[in-house]
């Protein structure tokens, strides 16, 4: 049961130390009957180039890390039926390609919806080592390089760090150097404090001291240890504001320490007021990250990454693209992405995230941001990601960060032919589900951008008003007439953080495109759209055809040849899902049909 690697041959021996190594040992035993030849260039990295010399005979060059991405390339392309038009050369797009497991040391895992912990239990690194060997070979044939194992809420800061533990962290890195996998740790800002310094102040000599010390035991340890991931002042977790210092001095100092043995400090911007009061009006929660850091543009140290959520509030459906990835021109930054489906339907309903992504790059200019980085999928489930079709993201994600022209579709279908045994036409199908799943799952939940509709803490199902009085900043604020929040320069500002020609496309309702219409204003139920249809319509609308296309979804879906176990998994979810769909639709169009009192144009059920 490995995913896409389903078809590859003969497990890597644990005898093997490099990507090179690796990467010969792959190509023998899945391509034999061809011929390499690999030229090792260290210079090259994860570079390589592959060169033909005749038919069934490749040269493959690169660094170690390059051959490795190589034979994966040509290994995959003979799997998938087609065959590598040599030469070709390929160069990553970004050099940390990463993953952010938010497991927590006793084998729980925040938003996880894969069973428990690949790494932890009972609070110590305890793994299978098959399994880890498994995943290696995962991130790697996806392109993947970088994997922070530990929750960015650090509950057990002892962990890790310490003298006692970092035999077992080294001991981890060990089975994933061969692949071109680093590892990453998650710290928490307040850990000194607990190792006898009074004070975590980022500028106390006694603090940046022991931070010092501590990256030069860790170093020892695992030499080519990635960094450390930080969430600082944010819901909750110890920070810099403590002291009255800024998140440069917070990031600057951890920087300091690492910077001697080549490691990265990444830093999270998820900093906002989560005990806002919902009767306050000027506070609007996505201008936080903004307000905290672009004004700090510059000032971060060289081996500081500033780790940014793709959209200004937590990874709703459809949010528009952060602020500060388009503004922060002088700071290295990471967009964060978020492959658990936390908001998105729990890997219970299918819903494919490369479309999303993709759109997130038609406003990103090409050179904003030097990494990606995105929550981890995985669990200890037997098919790693609980739905088997939701390892296409973790696939496809892959297939991004090492280079975001990568066309949707024909990701999706590389995904689906390593992964199953389909004729073209079965094929087909299941790929143009996995590509409108997004959209579906869209319609039928929060409409028009608006988010947050969700239940709330556990984040699955409908509840319309669930977040409407809380402390979280999560606002939409329906009334009789109207609904949405208006952020343009009239309401909250929001869109001024942006630059003109962003500004251009969304402050006028007449213009900004319908699925973030309520992202950005308020409008009254009467409001008439583009295409003629009122708002109100357009929301009952969705919400039935959203309802409508999961039932045809499962049509489509249960017939395919799914081998067991997928079979049964696959089918238990969309029943979920089925039920889920429903419940949303009918409880979101209750919701807008009681407060409005405006009928459905064409007459269909909606509960009074
Ligand atoms: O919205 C929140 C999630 C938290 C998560 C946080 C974050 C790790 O609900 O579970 O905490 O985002 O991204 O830090």
């Amino acid at each position: 049961m490995n995913l896409w690697l389903r078809k590859l041959k003969t497990e890597v021996p644990f005898t093997l130390k490099t990507p090179a190594e690796v990467a010969r040992f792959e190509l023998e035993n899945n391509l034999p009957g061809f011929c390499f030849e690999l030229c090792e260039q260290p210079g090259m990295g994860d570079t390589y180039r592959i060169e033909s010399r005749g038919t069934g005979s490749y040269i493959l060059t690169g660094g170690s890390t390059g051959l490795l991405y190589g034979a994966y390339r040509l290994i995959e392309d003979h799997l998938t039926g087609g065959s590598t038009c040599a030469p070709v050369s390929s160069a990553p797009k970004y050099s940390l390609r990463m993953i952010n497991c938010w497991d927590n040391a006793d084998g729980g895992i925040e938003r996880g919806y894969a069973g428990r912990s690949l790494f932890f239990r009972n609070g110590r690194l305890d793994y299978s080592r098959d399994r880890i060997r498994t995943l290696a070979r995962l991130l790697a044939s996806a392109g993947l390089n970088v994997l922070c194992i530990n929750n960015v809420n650090v509950h057990d800061p002892a962990q890790l760090l310490l003298e006692d533990y970092l035999p077992d962290l080294a001991a981890l890195a060990d089975l994933f150097r061969p692949f071109g996998v680093r590892l990453m740790v998650s710290v928490d800002f307040s850990q000194p404090m607990r190792h006898g310094v009074s004070t975590a102040d980022p500028l106390d000599p006694a603090v940046r001291a022991w931070w010092k010390e501590t990256a030069a035991r860790v170093y020892a340890a695992v030499p080519d240890l990635a960094g450390f991931l930080v969430k600082a002042d944010s819901e909750g977790r110890p920070g810099p504001f403590t002291y009255g210092r800024n998140h440069a001095d917070g990031a600057n100092m951890l920087a300091e320490a690492l910077s001697p043995f080549g490691g990265m400090v990444v830093w999270r911007c998820f900093v906002y007021n989560c005990r806002q009061d919902w009767r306050d009006t000027k506070t609007d929660r996505p201008k936080a990250a903004w307000e905290h850091y672009a004004f700090l543009d510059g000032k971060f140290a060289d081996n500081v990454i500033l780790q940014v959520k793709h959209g200004p509030f937590d990874f709703q459906v459809r949010e528009p693209l952060s602020p500060l990835l388009l503004g922060m021109k002088k700071t290295k930054l990471a967009m964060e992405l978020q492959l658990a489906q936390e908001y998105t339907g729990h890997q219970i309903d299918l819903y494919t995230m490369i479309p999303m992504w993709k759109e997130l790059y038609e406003e990103l200019p090409a050179d904003n941001i030097m990494s990606l980085a995105a929550v981890s999928n995985l669990g200890d489930d037997e098919n790693y990601t609980g739905h088997p079709l939701a390892a296409v993201n973790l696939y496809t994600y892959g297939l991004l960060a090492w280079d975001p022209e990568t066309d949707a579709e024909e990701a999706v279908t590389r995904w689906c032919r390593l992964t199953y045994d389909f004729t073209t036409e079965q094929e087909q199908t299941l790929v143009s589900l996995l590509l409108s799943s997004r959209r579906t799952y869209e319609k039928y939940t929060a409409p028009l951008g608006i988010g947050w509709m969700i239940t709330p803490h556990d984040h699955y199902g409908p509840n319309p008003s669930g977040y409407e009085y809380d402390l979280w900043g999560t606002y939409h604020k329906a009334n009789r007439n109207a609904v949405g929040i208006d952020r343009t320069h009239a309401g909250t500002g929001y869109l001024d953080q942006y630059p003109d020609e962003i500004r251009a496309k969304y402050e006028d309702p007449a213009v900004c495109p319908d699925l973030l219409l309520l992202f950005y204003h308020r409008l009254p139920y009467d409001f008439i759209m583009r295409d003629g249809r009122t708002l109100i319509q357009r929301i009952y609308d969705d919400h039935f055809e959203g309802l409508a296309e999961t039932r045809t979804m499962a049509e489509k879906l249960l017939v395919l040849p799914f081998p067991e176990p997928d079979a049964s998994v696959i089918r238990d979810r969309m029943n979920r899902q089925l039920y889920n769909a429903r419940e949303w639709c009918d409880i979101i169009n209750t919701f807008f049909h009681r407060l409005s009192g405006i009928p459905d144009a064409r007459g269909r059920i909606i509960y009074d």
